[in-house]
């Protein structure tokens, strides 16, 4: 799955990107069943998967390692319908929130939307802080390297300007 092709866009579909991440339980199993779940939602079409990482937890330091990818999907769902689903798949998959940063067994963030830049209160594409961290900048720029994030730069150009120790590709032995 990861890296290939599953299906070609639909038309009338936009490309967005959805960033993942697991530190708690059977982490692959996490990601690979909310790629999963996002497949089987009407709407929505995976078209790429980057590799899983290895990262070093940031922000919060003192709890388990990630795994981290980034999903690229098509869609003709709305960006807060894209957003709702996303919370929906964290809640099936028994996410419960506690501290903010903290560990988690499954987290969907809505990255970028057909390159728009949405600033609500609860909505914010891109992801405002996606520029500054490398477990989310190396899954992407294997998916989208040359991507202008608005108001940020070049995907591989912000890449080159953050620490990468701490994201280590992860063996391909996802089955
Ligand atoms: N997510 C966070 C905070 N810190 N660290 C890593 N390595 N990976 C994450 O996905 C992550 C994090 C908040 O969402
Ligand atoms: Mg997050
Ligand atoms: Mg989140």
């Amino acid at each position: 799955m990861t890296g290939r092709t599953r299906r070609g866009p639909v038309p009338g579909q936009v490309k967005a990107y959805i960033g993942l991440g697991s530190n708690m339980g059977d982490k692959k199993r996490n990601l690979r069943v909310a790629l999963e779940m996002l497949q089987g939602v009407s709407g929505i079409t995976l078209l790429r998967v980057a590799p899983f990482y290895r990262t070093d937890p940031v922000g919060y330091t003192d709890q388990d390692w990630f795994i981290n990818t980034v999903a690229e999907v098509g869609t003709t769902l709305p960006p807060r319908e894209l957003l709702a689903t996303c919370l929906e798949v964290e809640n099936c998959l028994g996410r419960v929130r506690s501290l903010r940063w903290g560990p988690r067994v499954i987290d969907l963030d809505l990255l970028l939307y057909d390159g728009r830049v949405i600033v609500e209160p609860d909505l914010q594409v891109p992801h405002p802080r996606m520029h500054e961290r490398a477990f989310v900048l190396v899954p992407l720029a294997d998916l989208v390297p040359d991507f202008v994030i608005p108001g940020r730069g070049r995907v591989r150009e912000l890449l080159a300007g953050v620490d990468r120790k701490g994201v280590e590709h992860l063996e391909d032995d996802k089955d």
